[in-house]
């Protein structure tokens, strides 16, 4: 299906790909520019791509550049947005045509990055984690606009649950109330992650790609839109300790409230803290897990992509 959106740029590999139903994977970038230090960042994004790649999909790494919504860039794209970094605008939903209009660089969260992959005609999508209700929000209202995307874009995200940075109780009575499925990946539990345990349950446990493929395509073909949130947790044998991640997450809590740090700031300075304060081990987890979600929804796409054959191919 040829797309003629006049913003988007969908790289010739990913439209190649689409084009002829093979799996495509999207993935994100404010996970490079923001998630992440660099050298670490590009490293892991390249991985990802390959990662991707060897379990058998297209990458399609999403950002915004030169006022165009690219879906697939190339090494050096990669490259700029992990040097910039913090530089690059944090770009939601409500950033996207600012940053079009200025052709400046963007790094795309989990909201802006499904809308991008819904127009390039992509369904699955790998992250890290998802924002969600901060703690405190009762006071703050902060609910990541990636929650109000899984409501109304249909675009399936693989991810490792939610950090405890977050009010994960209260992430999860929100996305009951969108009516956004909460999947565990070989699990019953809600992943926390950096560790694999939350205390909160999943909506449905399922155990292997060609059965989330089918739940997907009957969800999407019923009419039924909106996202779905496919949680896998970290490996057992990459999840760090539980107690020193727990205790680097309230000091970085206090330490954003003592600073007064807020918005759209809060994630990424989070996510720093408690690298800092766990001498890296939260960042080795992250780019763990983050593999494992890129090989999980290459795998789902590659489901998925049988599951959607077009009609025309004779099924056996
Ligand atoms: N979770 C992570 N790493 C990240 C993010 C979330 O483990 O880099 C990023 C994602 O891009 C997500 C965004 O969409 O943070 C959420 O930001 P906010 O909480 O401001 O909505
Ligand atoms: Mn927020």
């Amino acid at each position: 299906m040829k797309k003629s959106l006049p913003y988007l740029a969908v790289s010739p590999d990913v439209e190649e790909a689409i084009a002829s139903g093979q799996p495509v994977v999207a993935l994100e970038s404010t996970i490079i520019s923001h998630g992440m230090p660099y050298p670490e960042n590009v490293e892991t994004a390249l991985h990802v791509e390959q990662a991707v790649r060897e379990s058998g999909a297209v990458p399609a790494t999403i950002a915004i550049l030169g006022g165009k919504l690219k879906a697939g860039l190339s090494e050096a794209e990669i490259t700029h947005l992990g040097k910039t970094g913090r530089e690059v605008v944090k770009t939601s939903r409500r950033d996207i045509p600012f940053i079009l209009a200025r052709e400046i660089s963007g790094a795309t969260t989990v909201a802006s990055t499904m809308i991008i992959a819904e127009m390039a005609g992509i369904r699955i999508f790998a992250t890290g984690g998802i924002g969600g209700v901060h703690r405190g929000a009762a006071e703050t209202m902060d609910i990541s606009a990636d929650l109000q995307e899984l409501a109304n874009t249909s675009v399936a995200v693989v991810c490792a649950g939610a950090k405890s940075i977050l009010d994960i109780g209260l992430t999860l009575e929100y996305l009951e109330t969108h009516g956004v499925p909460v999947v565990g990946f070989g699990t019953d539990e809600f992943p926390a992650f950096y560790t694999r345990r939350s205390g909160f349950g999943v909506d449905y446990r399922v155990d292997s790609p060609e059965e989330l493929a089918k739940a997907l395509k009957i969800k999407w073909e019923a009419g039924l839109k909106g996202g779905v949130i496919i949680a896998n947790p970290i490996p057992e044998a990459h999840e760090p300790t539980v107690a020193p991640i727990q205790q680097a997450t309230e000091a970085a809590l206090s330490e954003a409230q003592r600073l007064g740090v807020k918005g759209k700031e809060i994630t990424p300075f989070l996510l720093a803290k408690i690298k800092e304060l766990t001498g890296g081990e939260s960042l080795r987890a992250n780019v763990d897990l983050v593999l494992n979600n890129a090989r999980l929804a290459a795998k789902l796409a590659v489901a998925f992509a049988e599951n959607s054959e077009p009609s025309q191919t004779p099924k056996h």
